[in-house]
């Protein structure tokens, strides 16, 4: 139970949002949902960004600090190709970036709009220029997926969530093994959407990529409720095992941080914050999340004080 004196896991920037409409340097609809990464000395962000036929590209921009002064490329860094690829028929969207020092690459897990539905697809780069495809890795309907940056027993692992096609079952986040990142199996439901009331119930999805911590590794997730007038995309943490991330250690009760600012609350969607990226420097982390589909917000945390507030607010 809340005690009344959340405060606040997250800080929003004070000139948030960062990056808007206005900033891209050739016409959009709309720019949101970015992966993040630190690339050498400068922050990295692979955002969506929406055309005015309603279709998804990415394109990256880059920032000294994080926060501003951001460099964004002048055209679409990296756009759908349906020709070879026909499941990018309706764009690409939502991306998540996982460093893999292993393999001395970025692997980059999307979502690609297929003509039956969302799926989840992965590329790799070396750069950020040019991206290697390596084909569809979950089919459709799935999205929200993530690698962990290392193996566990000789394994890759993947964050993802299927939606089930039954009604009514739950969209529950889901975890899977391989052993090549191409052939996927072993999949087992991790992290349950809950039911009723919750703000987490009945369909849930991971947020960033997991974040590693001497803990565990920490995942933040977003929770849909449907409410009378549409959804409120909200987010709570949990915490893997770090040895066995098929283990959750906790899982937040309460919501950490949920649509308040105008830019958060009114949008293409309404209620909607969306981080697809964080970067961990230290304790501290910088959120890179999207506001009601159009713009991209930064909210910073300390990571010793989320791993407290799971330790007292959790009910695994
Ligand atoms: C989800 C994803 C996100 C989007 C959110 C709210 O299903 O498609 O890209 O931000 O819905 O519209």
């Amino acid at each position: 139970m809340s005690d009344n004196s959340f405060k606040g896991l997250f800080t929003r920037y004070k000139d948030n949002p960062i990056i808007q409409v206005c900033d891209i340097p050739y016409p959009v609809n709309s720019v949101f949902n970015a992966a993040a990464a630190q690339v050498k000395d400068y922050t990295l962000l692979l955002m969506r960004v929406e055309d005015r036929r309603g279709i998804s590209h990415l394109t990256v921009a880059r920032s000294r600090d994080g926060i501003a002064g951001w460099e964004i490329d002048p055209a679409p860094t990296w756009l759908p190709d349906p020709a070879t690829h026909p499941e990018e028929i309706w764009g690409i969207e939502d991306p998540r970036i996982t460093r893999i020092d292993e393999l001395n690459l970025w692997a980059i897990v999307y979502t690609a709009y297929s003509a039956d539905g969302p799926l989840v697809s992965l590329a790799t780069t070396k750069d950020f220029s040019t991206f290697d495809r390596q084909g569809v890795v979950m089919p459709p309907e799935n999205k929200d997926a993530a690698l962990f940056p290392v193996r566990f027993d000789g394994r890759w692992a993947m964050l993802h969530r299927p939606v089930p096609s039954f009604p009514n079952m739950g969209a529950h986040i889901w975890i899977s093994f391989s052993p090549d990142l191409k052939h996927w199996g072993d999949h087992q439901i991790l992290i349950p959407a809950r039911r009723g009331g919750w703000w987490d119930a009945n369909k849930i999805g991971l947020s960033p990529p997991p974040l590693y911590t001497e803990r565990g590794w920490l995942i933040l997730y977003h929770g849909v409720r449907t409410t009378g007038s549409g959804c409120i995309y909200r987010l709570g943490l949990a915490l893997l095992d770090l040895a066995n991330p098929t283990r959750v250690l906790a899982r937040s009760d309460e919501w950490v941080f949920a649509p308040e600012e105008p830019y958060e609350v009114l949008g293409d969607v309404d209620k909607v914050v969306f981080p697809c990226g964080w970067v961990a420097q230290g304790d501290d982390v910088c959120m890179y999340y999207g506001g009601a589909d159009r713009c991209i917000a930064l909210a910073t945390a300390r990571i010793s004080e989320m791993l407290g507030w799971l330790e007292t607010h959790h009910t695994e």
